[in-house]
């Protein structure tokens, strides 16, 4: 299986994000869960890790808004001229709701029109990270276009939190949906994420597409980030109407509980019957993470990962979350192993 991965994420050291509460932690998507995760596919024999291609910024625009991309791309040279005291990372204390429309042109104001939490720090080297991670996706889809069954993308930063406009859950540029709308120019696709936490960039990006079918299964956002998004209702609008589906989960759901909701989904795929499947990966469905609370085993890792296999799809796989490093490693390679 080809695997696309860049040394460019260790350049995204962001020093901590910031909890609920205004506690300040370490930042908990760090550049130790690439290495954990390298270290399990070189003991394997079938994971082949090949460096990205570089796409430029045209399949970035056709699924961000271009004024957006120009703001990770100036921000951190503008954060440095700035009056600031702690230039540490870039990370507002005002956000916009968009109800309400203006943008304003000071570096700050458009931070928090361009972020929805604490936790999407930048730091100098975030643009040219997320630019990478997205190649690594597009990547990817290349290699089925060039007859490859499966390929993973080994993305850092994430991506399913970003939307057209925002960056957001320690994503910047959704790479999952770079690549889906990348495959969708040669026929219907869909894209199925796993992470723990909803994608609501990528259901921001495909909400009103009938051709990309997206689904997420995802904590209740009732109690869960990211809270506004990822409900049961939320099924598209116009030509996307009937083509997003949510399947929010209680907390300490287990296994079994957690595959009837996969067995729903791979049935709607199949009723789709795209040409291609992207799957947003995280591993924070895992018992132990600590940003999750539901109760999926390694085996059950596993176990997603063959039932997504018997769609026999041509399959672009897109890291995103998991954040129980010391498993990390172990559970991409049961996904992986059970996909290749
Ligand atoms: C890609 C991805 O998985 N992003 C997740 C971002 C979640 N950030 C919100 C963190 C909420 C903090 N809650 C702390 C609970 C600790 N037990
Ligand atoms: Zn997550």
């Amino acid at each position: 299986m080809k695997v696309f991965y860049s040394e460019a994420h260790r350049k995204h050291e962001p020093p901590f994000e910031v909890f609920d509460g205004g506690l300040r932690t370490p930042y908990m998507e760090n550049t130790d869960r690439m290495d954990r995760i390298l270290n399990a596919l070189n003991d394997v024999d079938w994971a082949d890790v090949c460096e990205p291609k570089d796409y430029g910024l045209d399949p970035i625009y056709e699924v961000h808004d271009r004024d957006y991309i120009d703001f990770l791309a100036s921000c951190w040279t503008e954060w440095l001229a700035s009056e600031a005291k702690d230039k540490s990372a870039l990370l507002p204390a005002t956000f916009a709701l968009r109800r309400h429309p203006q943008k304003p042109t000071g570096l700050l104001g458009r931070a928090g029109y361009y972020m929805m939490d604490l936790s999407a720090c930048i730091v100098e080297g975030t643009y040219g990270a997320a630019l990478a991670s997205a190649n690594c996706a597009l990547s990817a889809a290349e290699a089925l276009a060039n007859g490859e069954r499966v390929a993973f993308a080994l993305s850092r930063p994430p991506g399913h939190h970003a939307g057209k406009d925002y960056a957001g859950g320690y994503c910047f540029i959704n790479n999952a949906s770079i690549a889906a709308n990348r495959l969708s120019s040669k026929g219907k696709v869909a894209l199925l994420d796993v992470d723990y936490h909803c994608g609501n960039g990528t259901q921001d990006i495909f909400y009103e597409r009938g051709d990309v079918l997206t689904i997420s299964i995802h904590a209740d956002p009732n109690f869960e980030y990211p809270h506004y998004w990822g409900y049961a209702d939320e099924t598209g609008s116009g030509a996307g109407l009937g083509f997003h589906r949510n399947f929010p989960l209680a907390k300490a759901t287990d296994d079994t509980r957690y595959l009837e909701a996969l067995d729903e989904a791979l049935t709607l795929i199949r009723k789709f019957a795209p040409k291609h499947l992207v799957v947003s990966a995280g591993m924070d469905i895992y018992a132990d993470d600590p940003l999750g609370t539901i109760k999926v085993t390694t085996d059950g890792i596993g176990e997603i990962g063959r039932r997504i296999a018997s769609l026999e799809l041509p399959t672009v796989i897109v890291m995103e979350g998991g954040y129980a490093n010391n498993v990390l490693g172990v559970n991409v390679l049961r996904f992986l192993g059970e996909m290749k």
